[in-house]
């Protein structure tokens, strides 16, 4: 019993020493649970073959008290420690604030909405159809048989096993889609992400366009000029020319490449436009008569006028970006440049 009160005083006086050189909670916690285990054991020792359990038990259970004491009281040094070193902590509250970095809107999607409310305002709204679109709507309704060698001009993915579903190669099949579900008159345009095998730095395998259609008796020729050369004002300044040069769509008769004034050279000539003074923009022209029969117009009654470009290519004139792939990288050091 006497050296079983050695002991455990022993242990006692080990662990006031331990807690108080102890810096940490973790410590602490740590040195009280192995003082409370060793008191235990010499406990049980001290039991086997004893006679005055009893008194071993109250004595060793004083000794576990005042451990316990002395561990509450590590604690709460530490945590006093704590408080008065946060309470000499200084704030220089004069300091500016760190701002928070605003989110902002992709350049795509900045041009998109732009075209979007420039033909809204002349009463044109919007439509959408699907990425992963039939052959029908993509090429046939679009008078491209599939012999047809536009289709060459249009390479695009095929999903596997149906060799009838395309990602669609642009936006014209909405053009279809909007037909089949209502009459003439009809004034849409078309937003949306396209496909093709295509890349380098002006094409990319995914890119955007924007399609217009509008239907109605009487659209004329000049009625698409004139639709052009107000958006090409709005977008991109009053100095911009539409000049449209004759060239061929299976699904437009007749049909003409849509080109601007050279944003970057205002007509002169420079290297972006060969020289030239225009940017080619996009394809246009009437719709054909071809297109009607498959959506069930009347092509006797009814004319109208069609035309679809790059959104991107938008982007990358009205910013001054030359390099398509930058969009989808992801990389926000670009994107972060266009508000
Ligand atoms: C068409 O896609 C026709 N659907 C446009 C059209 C609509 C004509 C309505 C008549 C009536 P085209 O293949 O030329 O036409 O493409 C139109 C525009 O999309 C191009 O002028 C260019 O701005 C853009 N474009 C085409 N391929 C890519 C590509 N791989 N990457 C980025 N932009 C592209």
């Amino acid at each position: 019993m006497a050296s079983l009160a050695d002991q455990l005083q022993q242990l006692s006086s080990a662990l006031e020493a331990a807690l108080q050189r102890d810096k940490d909670e973790q410590s602490v916690r740590k040195h009280h649970a192995d003082c409370v285990g060793a008191m235990r054991a010499a406990q049980k020792a001290a039991l086997s073959g004893a006679s005055d359990k009893k008194a071993i038990g109250q004595l060793t259970n004083e000794h576990i008290r005042r451990a316990e004491g002395i561990y509450e009281a590590a604690l709460k040094r530490l945590a006093d420690e704590a408080a008065a070193r946060e309470l000499e902590r200084s704030v220089d509250v004069t300091l500016p604030g760190r701002a928070r970095r605003l989110g902002h809107l992709h350049p795509i999607t900045l041009a998109r909405r732009e075209i979007e409310a420039i033909f809204a305002q002349i009463g044109f709204t919007v439509a959408v159809g699907p990425q992963v679109e039939t052959d029908f709507h993509n090429f046939e309704a679009l008078a491209m048989p599939k012999d047809h060698p536009a289709r060459d001009m249009q390479d695009t993915f095929y999903v596997d096993g149906s060799p009838d579903v395309v990602l669609r190669t642009h936006t014209s099949p909405v053009q279809i889609r909007t037909m089949l579900a209502q009459k003439p008159p009809v004034r849409v345009i078309v937003p949306g992400t396209v496909y093709r095998r295509d890349d380098d730095a002006t094409h990319s395998p995914m890119f955007n366009q924007v399609e217009g259609l509008c239907v109605d008796e009487g659209v004329t020729f000049a009625d698409l000029k004139g639709v052009l050369l107000h958006f090409a004002r709005r977008f991109f300044g009053d100095k911009i020319g539409v000049r449209l040069r004759p060239s061929f769509f299976p699904f437009t008769e007749p049909s003409a490449e849509i080109d601007f004034t050279c944003v970057f050279c205002g007509g002169k000539g420079c290297r972006t436009c060969k020289q030239t003074g225009w940017i080619e923009i996009g394809g246009s022209g009437m719709v054909d008569p071809e297109v009607f029969r498959h959506v069930g117009y009347d092509s006797e009654k009814y004319t109208g006028f069609a035309f679809g470009w790059g959104i991107d290519r938008m982007a990358m004139l009205k910013y001054g970006i030359d390099n398509i792939p930058l969009f989808f990288e992801g990389d926000v050091r670009f994107a972060r440049q266009f508000r």
